[in-house]
C-alpha cells in the first residue's frame, strides 16, 4: 500500500477575508481540474473567521475530505464553558474542520502553551472527531548545544496522549520563517529519531504516524524535502499564501 503524503497550508494570521476566500477558490479550481493522486492529502488551515467560507470553497471541488480537507490553527481544551474569546474543538468541527494544528511554536511562545496544555487540546480534538497535527521542534541554542534529542523526546512525551492517533510536524524553531531549512542529512536523522521515540506514546509499533517537516518550505525546496524517505509531507506557512506556490508544492509531493 502507498504511504499517505500530506501537504498542509498554515495561513497563520495572514489573509484578510476576501483574499483568503479567493485563495481557497483558486486552489480548489485547480485541484478540481487536475486532482492529485488519492494518497496525497491536501489540508488548508485558515484563521477561525474564514473556516466556514473556505469549507464552502473546498466542497465545490467535489473531492472527498481525505483528499482536500480543512483544519483550524488551534482549539481550546474544554468543549464548552465560560471561556471568553476561545473556540472549542466541537465548534471548529461544526464548520467543517477535520484537523487542528496544536502546539505550534508561535503558540508555545506567544501564548505560553506548555506540553501539558497541548496534550489537553489533543484530547479535546480527538474527542470531537478532529485529527490533531501536533508541532514539535527545538530552538537554535538547544540544537547547537546538542540538546535537540532530549527536547524532542520531552515534547513527544509531554504533548502527545497515550495511544495518540494524529499527525506530527517537526518544525525546528530556527527554520520557521527564516528562509533556512535543515540539510537533507539532518532532516533524515531528526525524523528517524522522532520515529524511534513515537512507539512509547502510540502504545504500538504497528501504526505509522505521519511525520511532516515544517519551516521555510517553498516550491524550490519541496521536491528535495519530499524525497527524503522519513518525510511524510510538509507543513507550509508563507508559501501557502499564494495559490501558485502552494499548488507547485502539491505537485512536488504528488
Ligand atoms: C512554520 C511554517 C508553517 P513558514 O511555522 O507552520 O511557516 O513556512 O512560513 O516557515
Amino acid at each position: 500500500t502507498t504511504v499517505p503524503k500530506f501537504v498542509i497550508g498554515n495561513w497563520k494570521m495572514q489573509a484578510r477575508h476576501e483574499h483568503g476566500l479567493q485563495l481557497a477558490r483558486d486552489i480548489s479550481r485547480r485541484l478540481k481540474d487536475a486532482p492529485p493522486p488519492p494518497h496525497l492529502h491536501t489540508i488548508i488551515c485558515p484563521p477561525f473567521t474564514q473556516l466556514d467560507g473556505v469549507h464552502q470553497a473546498l466542497k465545490e471541488t467535489g473531492l472527498p475530505h481525505e483528499q482536500l480537507g480543512m483544519g483550524a490553527q488551534d482549539c481550546y481544551p474544554a468543549s464548552s464553558g465560560p471561556f471568553t474569546g476561545d473556540i472549542s474543538a466541537p465548534m471548529i468541527r461544526d464548520l467543517g474542520a477535520r484537523y487542528v494544528i496544536l502546539g505550534h511554536s508561535e503558540r508555545r511562545q506567544n501564548h505560553g502553551e506548555t506540553d501539558a496544555i497541548i496534550r489537553q487540546k489533543v484530547k479535546a480534538a480527538t474527542a470531537a472527531g478532529i485529527t490533531p497535527i501536533v508541532c514539535i521542534g527545538e530552538h537554535l541554542a538547544e540544537r547547537n548545544e546538542g540538546r535537540a534529542a532530549s527536547v524532542l523526546s520531552t515534547q513527544i512525551e509531554g504533548s502527545l496522549t497515550r495511544g495518540f492517533r494524529g499527525i506530527l510536524a517537526y518544525e525546528p524553531v530556527w527554520a520557521i520563517g527564516s528562509g533556512i531549512t535543515p540539510s537533507r542529512d539532518e532532516l533524515q536523522r531528526k525524523l528517524t529519531l522522532i520515529r524511534a521515540l513515537l512507539p512509547m506514546r502510540l502504545m504500538t509499533d504497528d501504526i505509522r504516524v505521519p511525520v511532516l517537516y515544517g519551516g521555510s518550505v517553498t516550491s524550490v525546496q519541496a521536491p528535495s524535502i519530499m524525497s527524503i524517505e522519513a518525510v511524510d509531507g510538509v507543513l507550509v506557512g508563507s508559501a501557502s499564501l499564494e495559490a501558485q506556490s502552494f499548488l507547485d508544492i502539491i505537485d512536488a509531493a504528488a
